[in-house]
């Protein structure tokens, strides 16, 4: 029986329903920066083996030093009180401790990435009003990594997580090199992300070369080739399920022709990626507006939004009409233009609210802007967790606010005298939260 066909609920039952369905609907998480335990884990927990350069990030310590936190309170103890270097030469407990004093204690947690700690803790069982964090060490250091990921998975509700495998990051190819399996873990899915490749042709070229893959700053069709088994090797040991780069504010398609590096980079995205990812049948996902390092000291907190232009976005949507395009932008300013894009082309899938736009008031914002104009047709969210509890607090945030417009908006189709079903209210949470993601990757 079609969505539609079944029986209409009246307006008092929607609420109900569409919390319900938010609830329970398990999520896959189409971007993040998490990994399994084969990756090597920062804190031992109770397995006894910590690896200081471990891609598994976990535990109260590395929630309080996200790098959207080290931001926020170099905000309220500037660099001349607390010189960067100083603060970097901090354990990661003392860098916790600083943050939690000056964030935490003597001012309120009101910021998203503030009140996310705490909504991590309270869901997990702990006391959000606990006056240090020590004790939530404690609890912390009992737990297995392997099976906190699936607590974590559970608490928040989601089925599956996907990786983000920057394949130009040594530590990242060198994990796969020596352990093919290290991708192997169910719970999670590989993406191949590729920026330099894209970002820095010259660079990557000589990366490429020394990889065994013979490739030139002039891109003529043996470099093509190179570059194009590089991906497609890269693709089978990950069993990646797309290809993403992330671009900056100025990127552009066509690329300026002055602009040797962007020429590059297009001739790259024109005879390389895009033809592996149609060859494969796989989407290429853009996240497009950061602009790298504006205060490198900050390290992964000094990264920052720049408008970018969605016109670049139409035009490769246009000319290559059998690729599969996921976008998302960073700045608030070009999500209606993206949105609007989004009704030109059925190859493009717009998808999350990222980092900057990711606050409560812009999720919101977004998400009714994105109903009015695309319907169900789009993914809502994405994580872009990077340490792995924030799986609970990101998903939790979205999901009542997912919520909050859905249920708007189906009281508003209430409004017109035709009621939405229970199945069809159902089918739309299930679509937004991943059915959309696993259909798009099919090409379905
Ligand atoms: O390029 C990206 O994948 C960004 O999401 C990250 O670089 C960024 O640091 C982040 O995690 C934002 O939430
Ligand atoms: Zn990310």
């Amino acid at each position: 029986m079609s969505p539609s066909s079944s029986p209409q609920v009246d307006k008092s039952q929607i609420e109900r329903i569409v919390r319900a369905a938010v609830e329970r609907e398990a999520v896959v998480d189409m971007h993040t920066h998490l990994y399994p335990p084969t990756f090597g884990t920062t804190l031992a927990g109770k397995s006894g083996k910590s690896d200081p350069s471990g891609m598994l990030l976990w535990g109260i310590d590395e929630l309080l030093t996200y790098h959207y936190l080290v931001a926020e309170v170099y905000r309220v103890v500037p660099a001349h009180k607390l010189p960067y270097e100083q603060f970097w030469k901090m354990s990661k407990r003392q860098q916790a401790d600083h943050i939690w004093k000056n964030l935490f204690i003597e001012r309120a947690p009101i910021s998203e990435a503030c009140r996310g700690v705490l909504t991590t803790i309270q869901k997990l069982g702990l006391d959000p009003s606990d006056p240090t964090p020590d004790g939530w060490r404690k609890w912390f250091d009992q737990q297995d990594p392997s099976d906190y990921i699936d607590r974590v998975m559970k608490v928040s509700n989601v089925k599956s997580i996907t990786m983000t495998n920057a394949v130009f990051d040594d530590n990242e190819r060198e994990r796969w090199n020596s352990n093919l399996r290290v991708g192997s873990d169910p719970r999670f899915t590989a993406v191949l992300r590729i920026d330099p490749l894209l970002r820095d042709w010259p660079t990557a070229a000589k990366k490429l070369s020394s990889w065994g893959y013979a490739a030139d700053e002039k891109l003529g069709a043996s470099s093509i080739e190179s570059a194009k088994k590089f991906l497609r090797d890269w693709l089978d040991k990950m069993k990646a399920v797309y290809i993403a780069v992330s671009l900056p504010p100025e990127f552009r398609y066509p690329a300026d022709p002055n602009d040797a590096i962007a020429r590059a980079g297009q001739a790259v995205l024109e005879q390389v990626i895009l033809p592996v990812c149609a060859e494969r049948n796989l989407p290429f996902a853009m996240m497009i507006g950061s602009k790298l390092r504006v205060n490198p000291q900050l390290r992964d907190g000094g990264d920052m939004v720049g408008k970018a232009d969605v016109q670049s976005v139409v035009g490769l949507c246009r000319a290559f009409s059998g690729n599969r395009f996921f976008c998302t932008m960073l700045a608030r300013e070009n999500q209606h233009e993206l949105c609007v894009a989004a009704r030109k082309f059925g190859n493009l899938m717009v998808f999350g609210c990222w980092w900057f736009v990711n606050n409560p008031s812009l999720i919101e914002e977004i998400t009714r802007m994105r109903i009015e104009l695309l319907g169900t047709s789009f993914i809502p969210q994405h994580s872009d967790a990077r340490v792995l509890d924030q799986l609970i607090y990101k998903w939790e945030h979205s999901r009542q606010i997912i919520a909050k417009v859905l249920i708007d908006k189906f009281g508003e189709m209430a409004g017109t005298g035709r009621t939405p079903s229970q199945q069809q209210m159902e089918e739309t949470v299930r679509l937004m939260l991943g059915g959309n993601f696993e259909n798009f990757l099919k090409g379905s």
